[in-house]
Formats: structure tokens, C-alpha cells, sequence
């Protein structure tokens, strides 16, 4: 008797997630932090939006680093040093780094992600295919980014692939300020992002036929099943994507079908659902060159150079501090 008591007194171990969740699942209305979705599963689910056909972001950076692949590089600076933050599994980077390797004999590449298992996997494609590449993989956020300073300048860092969509217009500059402050001057920023284009295109890469995007969004109920003893019924709640255009952002959210109360035993609470409301799990706000331009302004850098493709779906634009 006396022992179960003390073992129900023992606090299981809080999962590094807890604190977000907690906090999202209370505020009115409900939210998640979109860096919740990329666990390893949600990792390899966004790997398959990204080769989705209506998800045009991916292959359309692809598309402009292939093209301009030399222009970009004849602009950077000698000897450089490549940084790039949430790198995931790198496949856009090679198109740069085999570019570079013909303007300089080795490349020292630190990819940063908060996904172990997407480093590993890029470290081990590109030494297998780029052998003058030393790929020095780094696990974290960007909350601290003081290891910037440890890599060899002259620096590129790289920001491709839209992930600044997800923040917020002062965060995303207060990011680029916080990169800003760990590189020196002449040092550079390559910065993709998706632009404002037809609402049609807009809505139909993030409402997918195949439903891979909706499964990507409800894997964060898996997540928090699996890591915090949850008790979601994840068809409970229906994929809801649409174009903000107010906020210039496409929004994510997780719609329940019912009314309904979920146990989430690590959290010691139940939250109560009515029949549609919505969890909001992401935000992917779409720029206009002109706001790209002036955000890397705000950021601290000089503009050199901004390409985009024949439709102007998707900017790259390298700045300079
Ligand atoms: C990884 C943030 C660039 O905003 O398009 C894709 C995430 N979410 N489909 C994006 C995402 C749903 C993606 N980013």
C-alpha cells in the first residue's frame, strides 16, 4: 500500500514538450507551436509534401538555385564557409555546394536542425556524394546561435526554404538581427521565401489530394499521444488550411468534428473541445519581393541580389552585413 502511494508521488518524467503544449492547449483560442510538427515522423512527412505535386514551394527554390546556381556563387565571398539553419535533410543545399566546389576546393558545411535523424541523414548523402564537403552537423533551435561564430569566415549562412514563413513579421526580423549579430562584416545571408501569388495555388499545396499535409498537421496529436500520454482520436479533428489574406499567410489548423473532453494524462488534465473549434498549428506568411527586401533591411543586411522564378512564386535574395 505504503509503496504505491510513493510510486503514484514519483512525477513521470516531463517530456521536453510539455511546457509548449500546456501553454498552447490553455490560451483562447487554442494553439500549438509549429515547432511540434517535426518530430522524426512529422520530418518525413514534410520530406513527402515536399515531392507532393501541388506543394510548388520545394521545386520551384530548386528550380531558381539550379538556374542561377553560378550567379549566386560568383557573388559570394573567397574560401567561404557555409552555415545553414533548419537544414532538414539538405537536398536544396547540394545544388549550391556542388556549385561552390567549382570556385573553391573544399567546403566546411554546418547544417543546424532540431531533427537528429534529418542531419544524419544529410551528412551521410553528401559525404557519399560531395567528398570535398565536410559536413559538421549541429542539433538545436535557434535560440543560441553563438556556434555561427565558430565557423570559419568568411560566411555564408543559409535560410532557404521558407522556413521564416512560419514566424511572426517581428520575429522573423528580430531572427535575422540575432544572425546578424554573430557575423562579421562582409559576411552573407541567402534567404528563400514563398511570395503572394493565386489563392488557388495557394490552397491547393496546403489541402493535398493525397492528404500527406493533413497527416503532417494531425501527427501532432500522434506526438502528443505518443510523448505525453494523450488521448486524441486524431479523426476527430479535421485538417483546416486556408489563405489569410489580411495577414498575407496561409494558416494550418486542426478543426474538431465533435464536442469532445481529451485526457492528457502527462499534463494531469482534459481538455474540453466544442463541435469546430480549432487548434491553430501553423502560420506560412507569403512575402512580396518589396517585404523581403525591406525584412532584410530590418535584419541588418544589405540587399545584393534577389532572384525568383518565371511565375514569381518563390524569392532568394543574399544579403550582406
Ligand atoms: C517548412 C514552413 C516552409 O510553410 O510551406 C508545408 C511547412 N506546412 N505544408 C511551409 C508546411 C504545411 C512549410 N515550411
Amino acid at each position: 500500500m505504503i509503496a504505491l502511494k510513493q510510486l503514484k508521488q514519483v512525477p513521470a518524467p516531463l517530456s521536453p514538450i510539455a511546457g509548449d503544449v500546456l501553454e498552447g492547449l490553455s490560451r483562447t483560442p487554442k494553439m500549438l507551436s509549429p515547432k511540434l510538427l517535426y518530430d522524426a515522423q512529422g520530418s518525413a512527412l514534410f520530406e513527402q509534401i515536399t515531392r507532393l505535386p501541388e506543394y510548388y514551394p520545394t521545386r520551384t527554390e530548386a528550380g531558381i538555385l539550379t538556374t542561377h546556381a553560378e550567379e549566386i556563387c560568383s557573388r559570394l565571398g573567397q574560401e567561404i564557409s557555409v552555415s545553414e539553419l533548419g537544414a532538414g535533410t539538405a537536398t536544396k543545399t547540394r545544388i549550391l555546394l556542388r556549385s561552390l566546389l567549382q570556385r573553391q576546393p573544399s567546403v566546411d558545411y554546418f547544417p543546424l536542425d532540431v531533427s537528429d535523424a534529418a542531419l544524419q541523414l544529410a551528412k551521410d548523402e553528401l559525404e557519399r556524394e560531395l567528398m570535398a564537403v565536410n559536413v559538421h552537423p549541429h542539433v538545436g533551435d535557434f535560440e543560441d546561435l553563438t556556434f555561427i561564430e565558430h565557423h570559419p569566415p568568411p560566411r555564408l549562412v543559409l535560410y532557404i526554404g521558407s522556413s521564416i514563413g512560419n514566424l511572426e513579421h517581428r520575429e522573423a526580423i528580430s531572427l535575422l538581427q540575432n544572425i546578424a549579430r554573430h557575423l562579421s562584416s562582409g559576411d552573407q545571408l541567402l534567404l528563400g521565401v514563398d511570395l503572394v501569388k493565386d489563392s488557388n495555388v495557394l490552397h491547393a499545396a496546403y489541402n493535398d489530394s493525397a492528404g500527406i499535409t493533413a497527416s503532417f498537421n494531425k501527427n501532432l496529436l500522434v506526438r502528443i499521444n505518443r510523448e505525453l500520454g494523450g488521448h486524441f482520436e486524431p479523426d476527430a479533428f479535421s485538417h483546416v488550411s486556408f489563405w489569410n489574406e489580411t495577414a498575407s499567410r496561409m494558416e494550418l489548423h486542426l478543426e474538431s468534428t465533435c464536442r469532445q473532453s481529451v485526457r492528457v494524462d502527462a499534463l494531469d488534465t482534459t481538455l474540453r473541445f466544442y463541435q469546430g473549434e480549432r487548434i491553430h498549428t501553423e502560420n506560412s506568411y507569403k512575402y512580396t519581393i518589396e517585404c523581403l527586401e525591406d525584412l532584410l533591411q530590418r535584419g541588418g543586411f544589405n540587399v545584393e541580389h534577389t532572384w525568383t522564378d518565371s511565375n514569381c512564386w518563390f524569392a532568394v535574395s543574399l544579403g550582406v552585413v
